[in-house]
C-alpha cells in the first residue's frame, strides 16, 4: 500500500458537559484528525488522544503534532507499507514512546486497509462481536445529588455499567451514598492516580461497595505498589495509565498488579499492539474492556471496532456521540440503544467522516505529500 498524502488537521469540539477528573478539568476537546490517502484516492480516518496538557500522560496535542509532522508521516510517505501490523512492529519501533502519536496514524493506515479490501475494521482485526455492550463515565460533580440525577438520566437511555471518578474525599461518602440508592447496578471507581499507598484505609473501605472494579488507584506509571495493594483489596484492580505495551501488561500480571485491564487504542500504540495485548489477556484469562478519552466519532469508531474483540467482555467507555457532542463529525452518529451499540459493517471504521462538519470546527492544518518528501 503506497499512501500518496496525510492531512492533519486541528479541531476544535465543545463539550456538552465539562468533563472534571482528579487531574483536569475539561470543557471542550482539542486534538489531531489525520487523513490518509493512498493513490486511488480512498481516504482513511482516526484522531490522536493526547490531551491538550501532559497531565493524562507525556503527550499533548503539540508533541503529537511534531511527531507526525517530523518523524511519523515522512516515515509513511517513504515507504511501501505492506500491512498495518508492520507500523508498529518494523517502522515506529525504534522510536520511543509518543504512543498516541504512532497510533493516530497507524489507525487512519488500517481504516484505509480495511476500505482497500471493502472490509469493516472490526472484521479486518478479527472482530466476531455484531454488538458490543457500553457503560459511561461520570466525571466529577459539584455534589452527590448531581452525580445520582446523572446516573439516573444514564440508566434510563440504557447503560450496562456506571464509572465514578473519584479523588481522595470525593469517594467513600459518594460511593455510600450510590449504593444506598442503587444497591444493584454495575458500578465502577476511576482515580486516575489520585492515591498512594498511604491511603490504603481509604480504598480497602471501597470494598464494602461491590464495586466491579478500582481504576488506576494508584501512581501512573507503577506497577509494584499496585501488586501489593491488590494483594490486599478484595475489589479487582483495574489499571489504565500504567499498561502501555504488551511487554506491560506480561508484567502486571506477573506481578499481580491488576485483575482487570482498560485497553485504549492510543495509549498503546495503535490497533495491532492492543490486539497483542488482548491475546496475551486472553490466554490469561485476564478481562478486558475498551476504554475512552472523550473522542469525537473518529476516535469513537475505531474503539467500536476493537471492542468486536472476543476478550473485551466488560461494557466500555464508548459511549454515544450524544453524552458528549452537540453534533459529532460522523455521519450516522454514534447511537446507544438499551446500552447496545451495533456495530456496523460498512467498509473500514463504519462512519462517514462529515467533511462539512470537520471544516466547520477545523482550526487549522497540513498537508504532507509523498512528492514533497521525494523531493526533498
Ligand atoms: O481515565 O478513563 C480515563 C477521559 C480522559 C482521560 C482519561 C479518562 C477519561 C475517561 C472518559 O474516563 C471516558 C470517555 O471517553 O467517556
Ligand atoms: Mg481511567
Amino acid at each position: 500500500m503506497k499512501i500518496k498524502q496525510v492531512i492533519l488537521r486541528h479541531l476544535k469540539l465543545d463539550l456538552l458537559h465539562p468533563f472534571i477528573t482528579s487531574f483536569a478539568k475539561e470543557y471542550d476537546r482539542e486534538f489531531i484528525l489525520v487523513e490518509v490517502k493512498s493513490d486511488d484516492g480512498i481516504s482513511g480516518w482516526a484522531e490522536s488522544v493526547a490531551m491538550l496538557d501532559p497531565v493524562y500522560n507525556e503527550e499533548t496535542v503539540k508533541t503529537n503534532w511534531h511527531m507526525l509532522e517530523d518523524y511519523l508521516i515522512p516515515i509513511l510517505l517513504k515507504n511501501e507499507i505492506e500491512h498495518p501490523d508492520n507500523l508498529s512492529e518494523k517502522y515506529f519501533s525504534y522510536i520511543r514512546g509518543n504512543y498516541m502519536a504512532k497510533a493516530a496514524l497507524e489507525g487512519a493506515v488500517w481504516d484505509l486497509y480495511a476500505k482497500k479490501q471493502n472490509a469493516a475494521l472490526s472484521s479486518v482485526l478479527g472482530g466476531t462481536k455484531r454488538q458490543i455492550e457500553v457503560g459511561v463515565s461520570i466525571g466529577i460533580k459539584d455534589s452527590v445529588d448531581e452525580t445520582l440525577e446523572m446516573i439516573a438520566a444514564r440508566l434510563d437511555e440504557g447503560y450496562k455499567r456506571f464509572k465514578l471518578k473519584i479523588k481522595p474525599g470525593w469517594d467513600i461518602n459518594l460511593i455510600d451514598k450510590v449504593r444506598k440508592v442503587y444497591p444493584e447496578i454495575p458500578l465502577m471507581a476511576d482515580a486516575n492516580s489520585a492515591y498512594t499507598l498511604q491511603d490504603i484505609d481509604r480504598l480497602s473501605a471501597l470494598d464494602h461497595y461491590n464495586l466491579m472494579m478500582i481504576e488506576q488507584p494508584l501512581a501512573y506509571n507503577d506497577i509494584i505498589d499496585h501488586a501489593y495493594l491488590q494483594a490486599r483489596l478484595k475489589t479487582p484492580i483495574c489499571l489504565d495509565e500504567s499498561i502501555h505495551s504488551v511487554e506491560d501488561a506480561r508484567k502486571a500480571l506477573k506481578l499481580g498488579s491488576c485483575k482487570i485491564i482498560n485497553v485504549k487504542i492510543g495509549r498503546v500504540g495503535g490497533l495491532t499492539q492492543s490486539r497483542k495485548i488482548h491475546d496475551l489477556c486472553q490466554e490469561h484469562g485476564i478481562p478486558l474492556w475498551c476504554g475512552g478519552m472523550l473522542e469525537s466519532g473518529v476516535g469513537r469508531a475505531h474503539n467500536i471496532a476493537i471492542t468486536t474483540l472476543p476478550n473485551f467482555v466488560l461494557p466500555g467507555d464508548t459511549a454515544a456521540s450524544s453524552v458528549y457532542w452537540a453534533t459529532d463529525i460522523i455521519e450516522p452518529e454514534v447511537t446507544v440503544e438499551n446500552g447496545i451499540i451495533t456495530v456496523p459493517n460498512s467498509p473500514g471504521i463504519g462512519y462517514e467522516p462529515s467533511l462539512e462538519k470537520i471544516n466547520k470546527y477545523t482550526t487549522y492544518s497540513q498537508t504532507y505529500s509523498s512528492n514533497e518528501i521525494a523531493a526533498v
